[in-house]
C-alpha cells in the first residue's frame, strides 16, 4: 500500500461548522467511500466536542482532494426504532443496482447493533432495517446477491475487554432475503492469537475478482501491554461460498507508521473502511491492474488514503 503524499487527506480543520451542533469539531475518521457518476464520495464519521458522532459528506473529482458539504446527514426513520442510540458510526457503502446501501454501527442502550440505510444520491438517507438481536459491528454488504439472497460479513461482539468494551475475534457470513431479517450462515475467519490480527473485523465491502472475493479487514494486536495496535490485512474468499477462505496474507498490508497514525485520540490505529476500485471488466470483475484507493481512519482522528492494485492485493493475500 502506498500512502498518498497528501495525507492526511481530511482532518478536523476541513470540517465546516454547521451551527449549532457542529462547531470546531474534534475529529473525522473511518469513512465509507463510493464513486458515483465520476464523483468520489466519502461518508464521514465526524465527532463533535460534545462527543456526538455525525455523518457528513465529502466530495472530490480526483479522489484525493475533498470538499466537505456543510450539512449533517440524518437517517430518516432512525428515531422510530424505540431504542436510545448514543452514536452511529463507521459507515460502509455498497452499491447494488441504482441504490447505495450504508451499513453502520450504532451504540445503543442494549449494546452495539448494525443498521442499514439506503440512498440514491446522498440527498436523503432512509433507514431500511435495524438489527435487534445480535451485538455486532463492522457489517459490510456484498455488491450483489447470491441465489437471490443478500449477503454480508459482520463481526459479532462476544468478548468483553477489561475496559468493558465488547469486541470479537471472528468474522461471520450472514444472509437475508429482504435486508431486514438476517441469519448467520457460518464462520469466515478467526483472529490469530499472538500475531498481528488477534481481534478482527471487516474493513470496506468485498471486491469481486476472477480469483475470489477480495477483502481487506482490520486486525488488532492486543499482546502489547501498553496499547492495542490496529493494522490492515487482506484475504481472498470463495466467490460461491464466502465462508471458504482461499488465501489469507501472513503479513499486514498497512500498519501505523506515520505520526498521524500513531498519535491522536486512539494511538496506533489504521482502520480501513472505504475503498474504490477504478476499473471493472464487462462481466463486473475488478481488473487485475486496476488502481484501488483505500480510505482509512488514522488514530481515530483524521483520514488517510493509500493506493494499491487488485493484483498486489491478491499477491498479498497469497503470501
Ligand atoms: C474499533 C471501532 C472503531 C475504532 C477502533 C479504534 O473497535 O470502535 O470505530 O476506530 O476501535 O478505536
Amino acid at each position: 500500500m502506498r500512502r498518498s503524499h497528501a495525507n492526511p487527506i481530511l482532518t478536523r480543520a476541513d470540517i465546516p461548522d454547521v451551527p449549532p451542533r457542529v462547531k470546531d469539531v474534534s475529529s473525522v475518521f473511518n469513512p465509507g467511500a463510493i464513486k458515483l457518476d465520476d464523483r468520489y464520495l466519502l461518508l464521514l464519521r465526524v465527532q463533535t466536542r460534545g462527543r456526538e458522532t455525525l455523518f457528513m459528506l465529502a466530495e472530490s473529482d480526483d479522489g484525493v482532494s475533498f470538499q466537505v458539504q456543510p450539512r449533517i446527514l440524518e437517517i430518516e426513520g432512525i428515531d422510530e426504532i424505540g431504542l436510545k442510540i448514543y452514536h452511529i458510526y463507521d459507515p460502509r457503502l455498497t452499491r447494488i443496482g441504482e441504490e447505495v446501501f450504508i451499513v453502520f454501527a450504532a451504540d445503543t442502550e442494549v449494546g452495539c447493533r448494525l443498521g442499514i440505510a439506503r440512498t440514491l444520491d446522498f440527498e436523503r438517507l432512509e433507514l431500511v432495517s435495524f438489527q435487534r438481536d445480535l451485538d455486532s459491528r463492522n457489517g459490510v454488504l456484498f455488491p450483489e446477491r447470491q441465489d437471490g439472497k443478500y449477503q454480508r460479513l459482520e463481526r459479532p461482539n462476544q468478548t468483553r475487554l477489561d475496559s468493558g468494551v465488547m469486541t470479537g475475534d471472528a468474522i461471520v457470513l450472514s444472509e437475508s432475503d429482504d435486508l431486514v431479517e438476517w441469519r448467520v450462515v457460518g464462520d469466515v475467519m478467526q483472529g490469530r492469537f499472538h500475531y498481528w490480527d488477534e481481534l478482527i473485523g471487516s474493513g470496506p465491502p468485498p471486491i469481486k475478482t476472477r480469483e475470489g472475493w477480495l477483502h481487506i479487514y482490520h486486525g488488532v494486536a492486543t499482546h502489547f501491554a501498553s496499547s492495542n495496535i490496529y493494522q490492515a490485512g487482506v484475504v481472498l474468499l470463495d466467490l460461491d461460498d464466502p465462508t471458504n477462505v482461499i488465501a489469507r496474507g501472513t503479513d499486514n498490508i498497512l500498519e501505523p507508521r506515520e505520526m498521524y497514525e500513531m498519535v491522536g485520540q486512539v494511538p496506533n490505529v489504521v482502520f480501513p473502511s472505504g475503498l474504490i476500485v477504478e476499473e471493472f471488466d464487462d462481466d463486473g470483475y475488478a481488473k487485475p491492474d486496476s488502481l484501488v484507493r483505500v480510505y482509512y481512519g488514522a488514530a481515530d482522528t483524521c483520514i488517510g488514503l493509500a493506493t494499491t492494485t487488485i493484483r498486489e492485493l491478491i499477491e498479498a493475500a497469497r503470501r
